[in-house]
Order: C-alpha cells, then structure tokens, then sequence
C-alpha cells in the first residue's frame, strides 16, 4: 500500500476531480506516509452534488420503502463481499488495530444497511381514530440530506446516516473528515455497483471549511446530520438555522466510568480497560474520567494500572494489537498538550505520557502516545472535564453515590457514562441521575441498535437510532379525513 492513491468525488453516478483541481494530502497515522490525494472540494463540487441530488429525489421518493428497503440489503450484500478491504482501508487511513477495524468497523457498517433495511420492511405508519375522523400519519422524505462525518469511526458512521436517509426516500450529498476518505470512497463504488440511482448518493471529499461549510449552509439541503467536535457543531448549528434545516448533532463527550465499592474488579477490569482505551480513546463514548469509591481507590489503581501496562501497543496490521496510533500529528500534539496541562495543574502521569517505547522504526513518523493514566487531578480541573479524545483518563476518589453524580456531572458535556457495581439496582438509580444521554450499568458501547443515540448538554442535539433514525429523516404529516 506504498502508492499514493487518487480520490475522487462520486456526483450524479460519475468520478470526478475537484472543480477547482486542489488536493489534499492523506496520511497514514501509524506511519506518517502520503497515502492518498483527496479532491479539496469547493461550494463549486457542493451545488453540483446538491443539483445532482435534487434531480434524483423525485424519482427516489417513488420507490416504496420494501424497495428502498431492498437497496439497502444489496448494500448490505456488497460490502459484506469487501469486509477484508474495508477492514485494511480502514486501519491504514485511522490507525487502528486491524481486529478493531475487522470486528467493529466493517461489521457494524454492514449491520447498519441490514438494521435499517428490516426496519422498513417492518415499518408501519399510524393511524389515529375520532370518533368522527380518522387521523393517518404519513413519512415524507425530508429532501436533500447532508451528511457530515468524522474520522474515528468512518464508515461506522457514514453507514449509519446513509442507510436510514436512504430508507426514508432522501437523497444525499455526503462529506466524510479529509482525514479518513478511504472508505467513503469503498461506498461509492459499492454504491454504484449495485446501480442505485444516479444522483441518489453524492460524496464530496474536502476539509470542513471549503466543502463542509457550503453543505451546510446550501439553501437546498434540507436535512443536516452532522457528528464530530462541538465548537464545529456550534458552527453546522449556526449554518444550518437561518434555512430551518432538520438538524441532527452528535457531539463530544467527557463521559464518567464510576466504580462503586461492591465493584467485582477482577471480572470488570476488561471492560473498563475496553471503556478507557478503545480506538486510542478516540471514540466520543469512552469514559475519560475514572471516578473510583474511595474505599477501594488504591486496589482499584494497582489493577487498572497492571492491566493498562499489559495492553498491546504496536503495528496495527498485527492482529495481537490493542491499540494503534492516533490520527494525526496534530491531534497527537493536542493531546500531548492535555498531559503537559496535566502536569501544571498538579497531576501525577502514572503510565503512558508520551510515545510508547520501543515501537519499531517504521512507526517512528507516525502519531503514537501510549495509554496515560494520571491521578491526582480535581475533578473540576481542566484536564478532567475537558474533552481530549485520546489515550488518556484522570482517576479522582469519591465518598459515596452522591458525590460520584455530582462529579459525573461537573463538565458542559453530557453523552454517556458507564457504573460498575455488583448492586445493579442501586447502579441503574444512579443511572437516572446521570445527565448524559446513555448510561451503561456494569458494559460500555454495548449496543442494540434500536435504541435512542445521542447526547443531552452540549454534546448534542437530537436523537438518532431505530426509530429515532426514521423520525429524524423524514416529515411527518398527518391527514386528518373527516367522516359523513
Ligand atoms: O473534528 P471536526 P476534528 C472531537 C474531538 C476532537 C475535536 C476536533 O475532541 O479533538 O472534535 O476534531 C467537518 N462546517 N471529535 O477537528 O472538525 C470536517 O471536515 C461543516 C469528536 O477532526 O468536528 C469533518 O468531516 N463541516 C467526534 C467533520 O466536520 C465542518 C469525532 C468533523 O470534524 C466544518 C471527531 C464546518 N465549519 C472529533 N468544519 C465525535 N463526536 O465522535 C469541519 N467540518
């Protein structure tokens, strides 16, 4: 994979380069290589795409949703052909380990087409009876969709906008990060493959400002999903007002891993560990702050550290790694910047804080920090209710439940939490307590893809998931008929 590949935009079922001939260079994170050209679209792509989109939408609204439905399952069908080129483009273009992009990646991309396609054979609209009336409720597509995703999960969630969008009878313009164009790519070709309709889906690759910003703010895009980072989904939310657009936003996270005093720490450790660390902490769930009952501080440590040390840090392509590089220079110095504040504002750096050592030389120009553990943090201190989004989680003592709430609930953010504790009724009323949008009890990202996804606070607004998903992408109409 040493050749530099060229990427180009996909509009109304042709291959195109940018309007504007401008590229931007992909890097491979574990490596620091030039990997790939991305076109670095400009509005000029975006109204091509949207006018592209708009021509297709009327023909795409057409089709009943069991056709729709059968789209997605041939979707489904052909990426499940390319798993293993999915799971390599995926680990190239992030970093990750490959077991990661093969198990989570690759599989939920596939499972998302073939969620949502049963969801529509099972979709039914309601009826409301008068007495004097009968009340149907129709799911219109919304229009042109705008799909905005991020770099830690790329197909993951490009898939999981795609394929309720689609279902719901919207066409789409969709813009993956500049950072992780690969597989957005892959989909397209899937995409065009299975002969969906030209114009049906557009991919536009480019950075936020130059591609993303004329998404947002193009008069006929009527739908905008947006995840990634909340200053930028401050930005979409501006963009994306003035023209009442739907609007989904899944932002960031500060989420709190709270470890009560009757916690089974032996048997849990896996799944804190897995909470902490996943996708070098680059996913918006991961519990970044460990707040650990005070009576079982020191035991709880020791283990947590013994385990983190074990964790294979290394070669993504190898199949024994735990955890990869992170995205980007960048980000790495970003993050590296978090573990100097740490230090100023008075932590202790117990493992990690910095590259791992002795990663093999065809890893020494890529984006690498070992898992970082610091102690000794405020729980109000910066580092600890600041989103980093790396290897890195603060551990901070609390007394009882009602301290452990109080601290989980210190930050602006609001996503998700995890409680581990053997009395899961006491666990699932701290739950309750919790201001985020998703709490796990003794699991982490244990999903069922039904259920509500999204965050309450600033990390987001809106729902997404099951029905949530239909809702959202499409107009709900009622026809109210009046009987004689
Ligand atoms: O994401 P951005 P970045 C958090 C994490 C990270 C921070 C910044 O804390 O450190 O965000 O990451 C597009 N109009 N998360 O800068 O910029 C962009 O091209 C329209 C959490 O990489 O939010 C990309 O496609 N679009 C997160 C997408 O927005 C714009 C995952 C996300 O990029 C735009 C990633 C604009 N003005 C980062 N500017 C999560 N919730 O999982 C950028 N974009």
């Amino acid at each position: 994979m040493s050749d530099v590949v060229e990427l180009s935009n996909f509009i109304a079922g042709q291959w195109q380069p940018p309007q504007c001939q401008h590229w931007i260079e992909n890097f491979s994170p574990a490596t620091g290589e030039h990997i790939a050209n991305i076109p670095c679209s400009s509005s000029e792509d975006i109204d091509l795409a949207v006018e592209a989109a708009l021509d297709a939408a009327e023909q795409w609204s057409q089709f009943s949703i069991n056709e729709r439905a059968d789209w997605l399952e041939k979707i489904a069908d052909e990426l499940e052909q390319r798993t293993d080129e999915i799971a390599q483009l995926e680990s190239l273009d992030t970093g990750k380990p490959i077991t990661l992009a093969r198990n989570v990646d690759a599989a939920r991309s596939v499972a998302n087409f073939r969620f949502f396609a049963n969801q529509g054979r099972e979709f039914e609209s309601e009826i409301f009876e008068m007495s004097d009336a009968t009340n149907r409720v129709l799911y219109k597509p919304v229009g042109v969709a705008g799909l905005i995703t991020p770099w830690n999960l790329p197909l993951y969630l490009l898939s999981w906008k795609v394929a309720p969008a689609l279902l719901m009878g919207n066409t789409i313009v969709a813009k993956p990060s500049e950072m992780t164009p690969m597989t957005a790519s892959l989909l397209a070709e899937v995409i065009e493959d299975v002969g969906l309709p030209r114009g049906v889906f557009n991919l536009v690759h480019g950075n936020g400002l130059d591609a993303g910003a004329p998404l947002t703010a193009h008069p006929d895009i009527n739908l905008i999903s947006f995840t990634g980072g909340t200053a930028t989904g401050r930005e979409v939310a501006k963009s994306a007002s003035s023209g009442f657009k739907k609007l989904s936003l899944e932002l960031g996270g500060k989420n709190a891993t709270i470890i009560r005093e009757d916690v089974d720490i032996e048997s849990m450790m896996p799944g804190i560990v897995r909470a902490s660390f996943l996708n070098q902490g680059q996913v918006c769930l991961c519990g970044s702050r460990i707040l650990i009952h005070e009576s079982i501080y020191d035991v709880f440590v020791e283990a947590f550290l013994n385990a983190v040390n074990d964790m294979i840090v290394g070669d993504p392509a190898d199949d024994e790694t735990e955890l990869g590089a992170l995205i980007s220079a960048a980000h790495r110095d970003k993050v590296m910047s978090y573990i100097d504040l740490a230090e100023e504002e008075g932590g202790d750096i117990l493992c990690g804080g910095g590259p791992p050592v002795g990663i093999p030389d065809a890893f020494a120009n890529g984006f690498w920090i070992s898992p970082t553990v610091i102690d000794g943090l405020t729980p109000d201190s910066r580092c600890a209710t600041e989103e980093i989004f790396g290897p890195v989680v603060t551990l901070h003592p609390f007394s009882d439940d009602g301290e452990a709430i109080e601290i989980a609930n210190m930050t602006d953010y609001g996503l998700a939490g995890s409680i581990w504790t053997q009395d899961v009724d006491a666990g699932s009323r701290m739950a309750e307590q919790i201001e985020s949008g998703m709490v796990w009890v003794n699991c982490w990202l244990h999903r069922d893809l039904r259920v509500p996804f999204g965050g309450v606070k600033h990390s987001g607004v809106g729902r997404e998931g099951g029905r949530w998903s239909l809702s959202f992408f499409s107009e709900a109409v009622n026809i109210c008929v009046k009987r004689e």
